[in-house]
């Protein structure tokens, strides 16, 4: 099957955005709200096992806080102060603080270069998303995909492949002919709960996680000088992931 489509997930494999981005955005909207949480590197990673920064903070109240109970009209609270997290992230990115990882601005322009779609697969919100595309690529950047699936565009998050589906209808182009690439576990169940091969970049938080299934597992994709690093699967036939590797990856899937 010829590849015809790219469709990247965004948290961990665009950028690493979480330890020092969304925790760090977290941290600064419950100060804003007056909560007296805050969530340490440690137990930001134990609460990425739930996807959706809402969600998170709900389980988050409900497992270490004593319940909705502790928080009247806990929704909407919640809601709130997840849209102010969200402005304390876009500004982080603006600042400069959540760079692209290797080898993602090189693969989009290769994509882009040889007439691929490209897609985006996230369980973020879609301003982060643009926020992302605007500063680590171009401003005009967010153009350049046919489908942005983000956030609660769907009512199941990863690791449900809901997401993932939205962006294939979307496409309009079959999964054997498409490329996820993901970061976590539950990014991956997603992905081929959707019938979509799937490169795993692992990253800070993820790296320890189950990635059976993904047809290449590496520390990134890699650029000149800076070595993908195989970890399992597929590897680079060079140091560094090209679109012929993508290619040669689909290929051997038929
Ligand atoms: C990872 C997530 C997101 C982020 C926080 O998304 O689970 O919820 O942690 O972003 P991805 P929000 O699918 O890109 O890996 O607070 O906007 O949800
Ligand atoms: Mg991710």
């Amino acid at each position: 099957m010829t590849l015809s489509a790219l469709i990247f997930d965004v948290d961990g494999t665009l950028a690493e955005t979480e330890r020092d981005g969304h925790r760090v955005a977290f941290n600064a909207a419950f100060r804003d709200a007056g909560l007296d949480w805050h969530w340490d590197v440690a137990t930001y990673g134990e609460l990425l096992a739930v996807t959706g920064g809402k969600e998170r903070m709900l389980h988050y109240l409900e497992r270490h806080r004593g319940g909705a109970a502790a928080l009247p009209d806990a929704a909407a609270r919640i809601a709130s102060v997840h849209a102010t997290k969200t402005r304390h992230f876009a500004a982080l990115v603006a600042a400069g603080r959540l760079p692209l990882r290797p080898g993602v601005a090189r693969l989009i322009a290769e994509a882009r270069a040889a007439g691929l779609a490209l897609a985006i697969a996230t369980t973020t919100t879609a301003e982060n998303v643009t926020a992302l595309l605007r500063h680590g690529l171009a401003d005009d950047a967010p153009s350049w995909f046919e489908v942005i699936a983000a956030g609660d565009v769907v009512p199941r998050k990863k690791p449900a492949p809901d997401v993932y589906l939205y962006a294939l209808e979307r496409l309009g182009i079959p999964p054997s002919a498409c490329l996820a690439f993901e970061d976590s576990a539950n990014g991956l169940r997603a992905s081929l709960g959707a019938g979509i091969a799937t490169v795993v970049t692992r990253g800070d938080y993820t790296r320890d996680e189950d990635f059976s299934g993904a047809t290449s597992v590496l520390e990134c994709l890699g650029d000149p000088g800076v070595p993908a690093g195989h970890v399992a699967g597929a590897a680079p036939r060079g140091t560094f992931v090209t679109l012929d590797d993508l290619r040669a990856w689909t290929r051997a899937r038929a």
